[in-house]
């Protein structure tokens, strides 16, 4: 057997051993080898949510982003439509725009200056002999589309078909919060100490959300429980629970509001679940006391008291919509022991910083939250990172973790076929 074969053997195997309801094996999360497929599998294949349009609001507007060795150019054409490409010239190849936002009237490359257009049609290639074919050599293409205001780029030639389906699932529930229109109020990035499904796994559970106490003032701690696992220590917050439920449920009916649980997590090829949901205290956003941050409503709604919109996506999305604000979160791998979370709060186009809110206490509470994920997610990845790892058996809070990893292992096994 030659070295490649044997690879694909060993990766084989590893998948087949795969125990449902169980953690993953160490090599998951440490092997180059497994960076790699997860790049090719996933993250050149699925749906990768990367930017928000309020990123991107006029002509020329650009945003680059990095998924694993690729590197995209998601920009908004003269026409205003969105448009994604390769970051990388025809000419020889160079990187034309570095990392980060920006805005340009053409894409000009640092190296030798051939320059495109918005719509990536190579303009000018300077000194190139009589009978050069500028047509042959536009910027290559990637599949970019936004949902509700937030944008997706596909690698893949051919992307998944179910996407179109989620998206009109996924859309009437976005649209009263105009996320197209809003303000970026803050973007940051935060690099984790850890593979990239450490940082997915630990989003899909409130298991360890004690370790929250910023966010837990707002946020119910019986996320993921049903009424035979609550624990004891939950019920005086699932009481509270109940009563909030109540209520919104009122209020989202008077809104024309969509709240009912969607959660196709696995068994499909775009996993996500979606639900609007009550916060505790005011129940109007993540406060301490739980009242709004911003005074200006997304989408000039009528009421901030209206919970959270929670949605999950499968591989490497969440996000949370709120009457007075948004968030993002974007992870993306950048080794096989280092993640970027990218997170950006979305407020009302006109909403204005020190006016209708205040910086600080708009990025406080998922700040800290992200931070001590970030601790969790480190810590996880030492120790899983040692051959004396095995996997372990999950709680039942923990079904969406064993939803992610079924739905992972689904796509690998995929890949593998191929
Ligand atoms: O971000 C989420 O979706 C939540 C926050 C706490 C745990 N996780 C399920
Ligand atoms: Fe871009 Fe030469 S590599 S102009
Ligand atoms: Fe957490």
């Amino acid at each position: 057997m030659n070295t490649e074969s044997a690879e694909k053997a060993r990766t084989w195997s590893a998948v087949a051993r795969r125990v449902a309801g169980h953690s993953l094996e160490r090599s998951f999360y440490t092997d180059r080898n497994f960076f790699d497929l997860d790049i090719a599998a996933v993250f050149a294949r699925q749906w990768i949510f990367v930017a928000v349009d309020a990123e991107l609001p006029e002509p020329g507007d650009y945003a680059t982003v990095e998924v694993g060795p690729y590197s995209v150019i998601v920009l908004r054409d003269d026409e205003e439509e969105l448009r994604a490409f390769h970051n990388v010239c025809r000419h020889r190849g160079a990187r034309i725009l570095e990392a980060g936002n920006g805005s340009v009237g053409n894409l000009v490359c640092g190296y030798h200056k051939w320059t495109y257009g918005t719509d990536g049609a190579l303009r000018h290639a300077p000194s190139q002999p009589p009978g050069f074919d500028r047509g042959c050599f536009g910027l290559k293409a990637v599949h970019v589309r936004s949902v509700g205001g937030l944008v997706f780029v596909c690698l893949a030639e051919e992307p998944p078909a179910d996407f179109a389906e989620v998206a009109a699932r996924v859309e009437p529930y976005l649209l009263p919060h105009q996320l197209r229109r809003a303000k970026v109020a803050a973007r940051t990035d935060l690099v984790e100490d850890g593979n990239w499904k450490l940082v997915m796994e630990n989003n899909r559970e409130c298991y360890h959300c004690d370790g929250h106490p910023e966010l837990l003032r707002s946020f119910f701690p019986t996320y993921g429980y049903t009424e035979e696992n609550l624990p004891a220590r939950l019920r005086p917050a699932h009481e509270r629970y109940r009563r909030a439920d109540a209520e919104m449920r009122e209020t989202y009916e008077r809104l024309g509001l969509p709240y009912a649980l969607i959660e196709e997590l696995d068994g499909r090829t775009t996993g996500f679940r979606i639900q609007r949901d009550a916060l505790d205290l005011a129940g109007e956003s993540f406060t301490p006391d739980g009242t709004a941050a911003c005074r200006r409503l997304l989408g000039d709604l009528p009421t901030p008291r209206l919970g959270h919109l929670a949605l999950h996506l499968q591989p490497n999305s969440w996000f949370h919509v709120l009457g007075d604000h948004a968030i993002t979160f974007s992870v993306l791998p950048l080794a096989p022991d280092r993640t970027l979370l990218r997170t950006t709060w979305l407020v009302h186009p006109e909403a204005e910083e020190g006016v209708d809110y205040d910086l600080d206490t708009l990025l406080k509470v998922w700040t800290a939250t992200n931070e001590q994920d970030a601790r969790l997610v480190a810590r996880a990845q030492q120790g899983v990172s040692s051959p004396a790892y095995e996997p372990g058996p999950y709680a039942e809070t923990e079904y969406q973790v064993e939803a992610f990893c079924a739905w992972y292992i689904d796509r690998l096994r995929e890949e593998l076929q191929r």
